[in-house]
């Protein structure tokens, strides 16, 4: 595929490449030499305890749409999974219902997680070439699966803890999947009912994913994508320095060709407080996905929404607002600080631009996956100017859980 063209949820999602590079930043690169090409993010695969509820809490809470199910009423007798759509990001959320499902291992080990970082790809088969002349973990091998809908070919390959990159096929001989997700999937439709003013379409694309590791495996983790699916490094990282001060972890960050999937890795840093991921990875109990930047155009409007249905998001202290040498270096932003203040919304500014960032708390009963919301304006970044912050902030947390 060409570098720079729409994925198929991103025409759906009535998303033009000028929309894109606002809310994530691209950037051109040639796809033709590159020996792994990722067109965008396929579908973010939950493991919830509750898939029915949690599907309702997406759509209620969270404004996302309901497109797609697979359960018992259609063949599937092992777990229910909700397909849910914001803008061009897909959710799966997926929750056991046969006692002896694989799923309910899983859960009992994990908790509510991400399982499968799913990947579009235009050419599935050259990619597992690739990633097992690198010597990566074929988990599933390259296979057909169709319907009445048409073909996908489908592999997937291992990654951190037991976290798994599906890698997804959807166009085939020029015909393009058209089912509502992918064979055993129905179309199905809201049963929720949207009251006058609940939040609809409150994120359009997802940003980046972290991923938290073991102590002394970031750069091993870092080497997995550059040699197996060519990520190449980007310039934000928490070294040595920012970890023993305030962070607690050192953090580099990998992206495809075209940056629109971004993977910051963490790993917990030996510092004056027990590390957050030390924490994620005591309650995960291993490395998996910590959070999800979710991109909007207008973050203001989004926060407000989410707390109007109970999101409940890190503090930030007045303090932060009035340093001026915060206010000396962000300049102008496009409306005044006092808004942002009153959200306890984070800004940063670099070379390119700047943004605009807030966190959620964990969303589930464990301590480990949460939402990052994200307004971009040019900055390419991932707001290294609020790390001492946030960190601090999630830090207050953590000791309020009694994990510090
Ligand atoms: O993705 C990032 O790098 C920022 C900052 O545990 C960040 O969102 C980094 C590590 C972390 C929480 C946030
Ligand atoms: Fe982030």
């Amino acid at each position: 595929m060409p570098h720079n063209t729409l994925t198929a949820q991103e025409t759906e999602a009535e998303l033009d490449l000028e929309q894109l590079q606002q809310l994530v930043g691209l950037v051109d690169y040639d796809a033709s030499t590159d020996p792994f090409p990722v067109s965008g993010w396929d579908a973010i695969v939950f493991v919830v305890g509750n898939a029915t509820q949690t599907a309702h809490y997406y759509q209620s809470v969270w404004g996302m749409e309901l497109v797609g199910y697979s359960g018992p009423e259609n063949g599937n007798r092992d777990h229910k999974a909700f397909v849910l759509k914001s803008g061009s990001i897909r959710f799966v959320v997926k929750g056991a219902v046969a006692p002896d499902s694989a799923l309910v291992t899983h859960h009992a080990a994990h908790g509510d997680g991400v399982v499968d970082i799913a990947l579009e790809v235009p050419d599935v088969d050259k990619c597992i070439a690739q990633a097992e002349r690198a010597g990566a973990t074929v988990l599933d091998e390259p296979h057909d699966v169709a319907d009445e809908h048409g073909k996908v070919r489908i592999a997937a390959i291992a990654t951190y803890g037991q976290t798994r990159h599906t890698l997804v096929q959807r166009v085939i001989d020029g015909r393009r999947y058209d089912g509502a997700y992918l064979p055993g999937y129905t179309a199905a439709q809201s049963t929720y009912v949207k009251r006058d003013g609940a939040p609809k379409r409150l994120f359009q694309a997802l940003d980046h994913i972290v991923g938290n590791v073991e102590l002394g495996k970031m750069d091993e983790w870092v080497g997995f994508y550059n040699r197996v699916m060519g990520f190449v490094n980007m310039a934000e990282f928490i070294g040595d320095d920012i970890a023993t001060d305030y962070s607690a972890l050192m953090s580099k960050v990998v992206a495809n060709g075209n940056h629109r999937v971004k993977f910051p890795l963490n790993e917990p840093a030996i510092a004056k407080k027990r590390s957050q991921i030390d924490e994620y990875l005591d309650f995960y109990q291993g490395p998996g996905a910590q959070h999800l930047a979710l991109a909007t155009g207008d973050i203001l409007r989004t926060v407000d929404e989410l707390r109007k249905e109970g999101v409940e998001f890190l503090s930030t202290p007045d303090a932060y607002y009035e340093d001026p040498e915060l206010r000396a270096r962000i300049g102008q932003v496009r409306v005044p600080v006092e808004e942002l203040q009153k959200r306890g919304i984070l800004v940063d500014r670099d070379e390119d631009g700047y943004l605009l960032q807030i966190f959620t708390r964990p969303l589930g009963d464990r301590p480990t996956v949460f939402f990052e919301i994200i307004e971009r304006h040019g900055s390419l970044g991932f707001g290294k100017g609020n790390f001492k912050a946030l960190f601090e902030s999630i830090e207050r947390e953590q000791d309020k859980r009694g994990n510090l």
